[in-house]
């Protein structure tokens, strides 16, 4: 069997035990295959970039490369955070057009390449991730490297007149050829890349997923919609119900009703609207008043980031202004809170609401409605809304779907939740559940993986 080697701008090294979900899928793939796991260091220098650090766990090894203050500033801070994350968003408004950072963006790419290839054998199979590295497969192509290489694409992919707005579109998005297999994770992405590439490419697409460039080159692409342990959070959400944390968090609501908000402080997220929302709900039910609690977790993300200071201002200013006015001395009806907090807590909130609220304005898949889901009680499942822009939303039809901008629709999905009898909610988690059982993370990396060996 041939080594896999995985490569992610993060790297979660064995010894790291917050790691997130699709960590947890890659080192379950690496020691099935033994392989690497290659990406940044972590670590900011002060002179040049490139050293790289090795670490061997079992049959797995990792590889990591520093970058120097500038090189992670434009890369990563600039380009991937400034430039490619907006506009994959939908965000033109948003969209930074520097050059410099364009540049940083493919020097660090030529760079984590020129390291790679060094490490590569020539039956390994490399699977990519995400839009910090996607010329990195054309680089490997100049040093020589033929190897199968696929890439996932973990954040949507826009419409094509959208992504023709960035300066050189042609040749950041055209690189993308160089891979064998390009996975999205939706139909509809899949769909928009298609259109993409005919009509600012000059390619031709098939029904079968292959593509032919104007130059000859083929490769495929194909939806792959990634998922959760959905056992191992059920597990783990049953376990969480008498721990400390999940206790006091049930004791301090009384008899009230818990809606929940798990996001990264991330624009895409559409915070402020779901404060808003929240707020029209309060105002157009007051009879509601004193008996629901809407808890927003946000952890702080990309905190370098001008537009993520600015939300996270927005926000206090937001919950501040809704407290004011709607709170009673006994009642807070938002509380607003920017911790991590260890998955198994996470999960153990998550099956203490009645209400999951999930209204990013865009979002690739949105991994927290499926674990809201999964974390459920069979008994009294809580009721999903969830925003129809999250690729989420093709497969979770039997949630509340809502459209995050429109508030008044928004608060009337909360009003359904809240009035939903026990039955109704049963039948809709069902049948969420039973997909979510089947189509799990596992399923998902098998399914990409057989596709790029295929
Ligand atoms: P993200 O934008 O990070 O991922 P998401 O899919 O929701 O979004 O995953 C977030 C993860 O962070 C979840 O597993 C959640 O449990 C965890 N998390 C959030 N808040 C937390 C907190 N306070 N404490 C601890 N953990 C917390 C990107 C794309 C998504 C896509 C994923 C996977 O933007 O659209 O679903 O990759 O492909």
């Amino acid at each position: 069997m041939s080594r896999l080697v995985v490569v992610a701008n993060r790297v979660a090294m064995p010894n790291e035990h917050r790691a997130g979900g699709l960590a947890v899928a890659m080192r379950a793939a690496l020691k099935e295959h033994g392989g690497m796991w290659f990406g940044w260091s972590g670590k900011r220098v002060r002179d040049s970039s490139g050293t790289l650090h090795m670490l061997e766990d079992g049959n797995t090894t990792y590889c990591t490369m520093d970058l120097s203050v500038e090189d992670f500033d434009h890369y990563y801070n600039g380009f991937a955070n400034r430039t490619l994350w907006p506009l994959l968003h939908f965000r033109l408004d948003l969209v930074d057009y520097r050059r410099d950072t364009q540049d940083g963006y493919r020097r660090v790419n030529a760079l984590f390449a020129e390291k790679l290839a060094g490490q590569l054998r020539k039956d390994d199979i490399v699977w990519v991730h995400d839009y910090h590295m996607i010329p990195l497969a054309q680089r490997l192509r100049e040093l020589g490297v033929g190897n199968r290489i696929g890439f996932f694409l973990h954040v949507p992919m826009p419409s094509s007149d959208l992504l023709a707005a960035l300066p050189n579109h042609e040749v950041l998005f055209g690189a993308l050829a160089a891979y064998d297999l390009v996975g999205f994770q939706t139909e509809r992405d899949l769909d928009r890349f298609q259109s993409y590439i005919r009509l600012y490419l000059g390619g031709k697409t098939f029904a079968d997923g292959r593509m032919r460039m104007a130059d000859g080159r083929e490769f495929r692409a194909g939806a792959f919609p990634i998922s959760i342990d959905t056992e191992h959070i059920a597990r783990q959400a049953k376990a969480a119900s008498t721990r400390a944390s999940v206790l006091r968090l049930r004791e301090s609501l009384g008899s009230r009703v818990l809606a929940i908000g798990v996001d990264r402080l991330d624009y895409s997220k559409g915070l402020p609207d779901r404060f808003r929302a929240f707020e029209r709900f309060l105002d157009r039910y007051p009879e509601i008043h004193g008996q629901i609690t809407y808890l927003q977790l946000a952890p702080v993300s990309r905190s370098e980031v001008p537009e993520y200071q600015a939300l996270r201002r927005e926000l206090e200013g937001l919950a501040g202004h809704i407290n004011g006015r709607h709170a009673a001395p006994d009642w807070t009806p938002v509380r607003y809170v920017n911790r991590d907090f260890s998955h198994g807590v996470l999960t153990g909130f998550y099956r203490s609401a009645d209400i999951g609220l999930v209204t990013p304005l865009r979002d690739g898949m949105n991994l927290v409605a499926k674990e809201f889901v999964a974390s459920q009680d069979p008994k009294t499942p809580g009721v999903l809304v969830l925003s129809r822009f999250a690729g989420a939303a093709a497969e979770m039809k039997e949630a509340l779907l809502v459209n995050p901008y429109d508030l008044d629709g928004v608060a009337d999905a909360l009003a359904q939740a809240h009035a939903m009898p026990a039955a109704e909610r049963r039948e809709r988690w069902e049948a969420l559940h039973k997909r979510l059982k089947r189509h799990d993370i596992t399923l998902w990396r098998h399914k990409f993986l057989e596709a790029l060996v295929a």
